[in-house]
């Protein structure tokens, strides 16, 4: 829950988690343990994700053996499980504003801790991958350093210690329940980045739940703010995917006035997952059409409760008839706002609508205009 502003402790420092917070850590477990589990002929179907997030290695291994009834020991789980998963630790991605965030925060001075429930040479071996990242940090700290790992606050306390700070002045970084608690428990502020959908509710401690690093705002807790804004919208790294239009929810056109041209989330599934919920913009290609402006909302829909993690186009264009089967390709150049929920279907229009004016100004800038000439939106 947010404190109100004048409540809120300003932050000297950041003490920041690593797993599900900077890097996705999950994907590649998540690959692993379907193999491994299957071999014993169980299915793993992500489900216990949500038990094993912010956990020690031996809770996690502990919870595994025991909910799928493995025919082994925790001892002999892990020593399968780490060698599989060393090999793919360079396959570990940054999550979307990560890379972002460490730059921005060692370039301002900011000291930084890295606090994480792994062990410390997991953690080395884990950032070694992500270029410049340990130099960022002044401290680094793992589970096996201290007496309890998270909920317990032994690791941000310990990391506050060796920063020289005042846990009160530690802003805490965090995707997970545990390192939620462990923030809290240490005295520390803590924002709340979720790295399981739907999950909000979970995360009341929290003086701040964010749906992802794009949407941190520093200067909330006394730290310097981010400058590459540009009119209301966040430069990202763009990205292209493209199929052939295929029916939706049916709604689009019918209930909000606004149609939104879907593709098939089979052949996309990766850019899915790898892409925070949200709204985005870019430019949509249609081969016999053009090339239009479009603004897009990737996620829920909060305010219909998908069960489905869909994307959304919306090309700016006054369109005579639909465009259904044909190809449809899009570069996605830069971020609005995360996804909200809407007391009435009238300020979801008009918030969708504020959206659109935003994104129809700032493809005019040149770093977002460029894209256009893209050959892929075409060919
Ligand atoms: P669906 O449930 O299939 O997504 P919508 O009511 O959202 O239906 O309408 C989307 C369809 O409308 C698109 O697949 C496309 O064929 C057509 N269409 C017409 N104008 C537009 C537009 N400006 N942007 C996106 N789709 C449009
Ligand atoms: N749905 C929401 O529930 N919350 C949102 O914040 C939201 N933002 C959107 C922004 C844009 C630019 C577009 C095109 C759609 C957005 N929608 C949002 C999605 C809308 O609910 C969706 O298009 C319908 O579900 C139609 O299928
Ligand atoms: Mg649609």
């Amino acid at each position: 829950m947010s404190m109100s502003n004048s409540l809120k402790k300003l932050s000297s420092c950041v003490l920041i988690d690593l797993d599900g917070t900077l890097i996705n850590t999950d994907g590649v477990v998540s690959d692993i343990l379907r193999k491994y589990l299957s071999k014993y002929g169980k299915q793993w179907d992500g489900r216990e994700a949500l038990k094993i997030v912010g956990k020690t290695p031996l809770e996690a291994a502990t919870t595994i053996v025991e909910d799928y009834g493995l025919p082994c020991g925790v001892d002999e789980f892990n020593s399968e499980f780490y060698p599989l998963f060393s090999a793919q630790m360079d396959k570990i991605k940054s999550l979307p504003g990560a890379n972002r965030l460490i730059r921005h925060l060692n370039g301002h001075g900011v000291p930084m801790a890295l606090a994480s429930n792994s062990s410390r040479a997991n953690i080395e071996s884990k950032i070694s991958y992500h270029q410049g990242w340990k130099d960022c940090f002044s401290v680094i700290i793992g589970s096996d350093e201290v007496s309890k790992g998270k909920p317990s606050p032994d690791l941000f306390l310990e990391a506050a210690r060796k920063l020289n700070k005042d846990p009160g002045e530690c802003l805490v970084i965090e995707d997970s329940v545990p390192g939620v608690l462990a923030g809290k428990a240490a005295g520390a502020s803590v924002i709340a980045v979720p790295s399981l959908p739907k999950q909000t509710h979970l995360y009341t401690s929290a003086d701040e739940v964010i749906n992802s690093l794009l949407d941190l705002k520093p200067e909330k807790w006394g730290l310097p703010p981010f400058q590459d804004w540009i009119e209301n919208t966040l430069p990202i790294d763009p990205w292209r995917i493209g199929g052939p239009v295929i029916k939706g929810f049916g709604r689009g056109s019918k209930v909000l006035g606004i149609p939104t041209a879907n593709l098939s989330t089979k052949d996309y599934a990766e850019e899915l997952v790898e892409h925070p919920s949200g709204v985005y913009f870019g430019w949509a290609g249609l081969a016999t059409r053009g090339v239009f402006k479009m603004v897009m909302s990737i996620g829920w829909n909060p305010y219909f409760n998908n069960t489905e993690k869909t994307i959304e186009p919306w090309l700016l264009h006054d369109f005579t008839e639909d465009f259904y089967g044909e190809e449809l390709r899009l570069i996605i150049v830069g971020y609005i706002r995360p996804e909200a929920n809407f007391p009435s279907l009238e300020s979801l229009v008009a918030k969708i609508h504020e959206d659109r004016q935003v994104a129809e100004k700032a493809l005019d800038l040149p770093s977002y205009a460029k894209f256009k000439d893209d050959p892929y939106l075409t060919k």
